[in-house]
């Protein structure tokens, strides 16, 4: 008879295909069977009656621990960072190893390693950040990382320290197309966000909201339209990050129509925050401000639709965690800065799945298969982690999270397990909580506590990404 490290009993497992009542047998940190009634004997089992039984989620865009220029630190570390996520149902988080300009990018991939070992307390991959795409870096040092599992990378049309000029955007897209490697883009024109900003401060604006209006969405539409058309000259599948509104859905779409291979991530931020939360009274606003800003009830709607009906691929925190209170952090210098010294970024690693699962799934937007596809499944088969991530399944890492659909709570920062002392989400109720979540078998969250399990994640070396797995190398 078969044994087992532990069966859970009589729930209601999802994937993205499928709902359906089973148990779930585990060994070995795998999952070993799954069957209507599993008999075999077990360590432990756990009754989840009237309980989802859900892939961890895979948070495929988030910031741990990434260096900061002109004295900023980022408030959560991998211990801090993946403690939230797994209270969250998270089980994989996806960071980046961030290249300064100048710096290779092989000591940047190792100075991260150290940031992460023996901290996390779930499995983690890395994304790339390509800042200086020098010829080194494309004919040496990318080819090899992306054999040895670093599989995707972010790069900027924005912010000074790290954006690409088109030039450098059109050779980083030529060496994923050759490499088989999946190139996320941040699109955002800067040089349209340098000259709004500049009219603002002269004009005397410089609160946080106007972080806002120095960012509407024509220049996220602008930028996605030329990310778009540079992957169409390269003839390569791009993801595009973070979009936040109506109008560069539009852009996506009308590519899609073209035929073009364009994927897209969304974030809670753009469901649940509007442009009138960095407004909020005296120097509050900077909690919210992140990039691209949040839009309004509107673009809410459209960004709902759009999740629905399928157009992204990916739904992600993009945690970037900076105290309120902090010199390090919102006030830099320990003051009230202009908005265009307020580091950009909000926390969101632990509230992503229930922000999704009460507004989508419980709100009667999105079914829970699509739940956990946007969550989980797809972002795992983006970044060339599936099927060992993303899914239950025989043989899939036994990354479970358990969730209580029912469970009513009231988000408040005193609940979370981030490092930053504040939510943007402070005193929303919500519908749907994960109660117990499962890193490769062992328990590392119940009852929205983390268990000590430090050290307990593993680096995932990412296989290619599904997007570019059928597109033959041609320059
Ligand atoms: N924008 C980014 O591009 N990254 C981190 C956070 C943010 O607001
Ligand atoms: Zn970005
Ligand atoms: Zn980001």
């Amino acid at each position: 008879m078969a044994t087992y490290d532990l069966i859970l009993r009589n729930g209601t497992v999802a994937t993205a295909a499928d709902t359906m009542q089973c148990d779930v047998g585990i060994a070995g940190g795998r999952i070993t069977a799954l069957a209507a009634r599993i008999d075999g004997t077990a360590a432990q089992e756990i009754d989840v009656s009237g309980k989802l039984v859900l892939p961890g989620g895979v948070d495929a865009h988030c910031h741990l621990d990434q260096p900061m220029p002109n004295g900023l630190c980022m408030a959560d570390d991998f211990e801090s960072g993946t403690r939230a996520a797994a209270c969250g149902g998270t089980t994989t988080v996806i960071p980046f190893a961030a290249q300064q300009k100048g710096q290779s990018l092989m000591a940047a991939v190792d100075d991260y390693h150290a940031r992460a070992a023996g901290k996390a307390m779930i499995d983690y991959a890395f994304h790339l950040i390509v800042s200086d795409p020098s010829e080194t870096v494309l004919r040496e040092e990318l080819p090899q990382l992306i054999r040895q599992g670093y599989t995707s990378f972010k790069i900027y049309m924005t912010y000074d320290d790290l954006k690409l000029n088109d030039c450098e955007v059109l050779e980083v897209l030529a060496l994923a197309r050759r490499e088989g490697a999946l190139t996320m883009i941040h699109a955002e024109n800067s040089d349209c966000i340098a000259w709004l900003t500049e009219q603002l401060e002269r004009a005397g604006h410089t609160a946080p909201r106007h972080h806002a209006q120095s960012r509407p969405q024509a220049v996220e539409r602008e930028a996605t339209h030329r990310a778009i058309s540079m992957a169409e000259l390269v003839d390569v599948p791009v993801l595009i990050v973070h979009v936040s509104g109506a109008e560069a859905i539009e852009q996506i779409r009308w590519a899609r129509a073209r035929g073009l291979r364009i994927y897209a991530e969304t974030c809670p931020q753009y469901l649940y925050l509007t442009e009138d939360d960095l407004g909020g009274p005296g120097y509050e606003g900077a909690k919210c401000v992140c990039s691209p800003p949040p839009r309004d009830a509107a673009n809410q709607q459209v960004v709902w639709n759009a999740l629905a009906e399928g157009l992204f691929s990916v739904f992600s925190s993009d945690h970037a965690p900076f105290r309120y209170d902090d010199p390090a952090g919102k006030k830099p210098g320990g003051k009230a800065v202009p908005f265009r010294y307020i580091p950009n970024g909000i926390p969101g690693i632990e509230t992503r799945l229930p922000l999704l699962f009460s507004g989508g799934v419980n709100g009667g937007r999105i079914s829970l298969n699509r739940f956990v596809a946007l969550t989980a499944t797809d972002p795992a088969r983006c970044y060339g982690l599936y099927p060992r991530k993303g899914t239950i399944a025989i043989g899939a890492d036994a990354d479970i999270a358990i969730w209580d659909a029912g469970r009513e709570v009231r988000i408040s920062n005193a609940i979370l397990h981030h490092n930053v002392d504040y939510t943007p989400y402070e005193g929303l109720t919500v519908r749907g909580w994960p109660v117990l979540t499962l890193s490769r078998g062992v328990v590392v969250a119940r009852d929205g506590q983390p268990e000590p399990r430090v050290g307990h994640g593993q680096f995932l070396a990412c296989g290619t990404p599904e997007p570019v797995a059928a597109v033959a190398p041609a320059y």
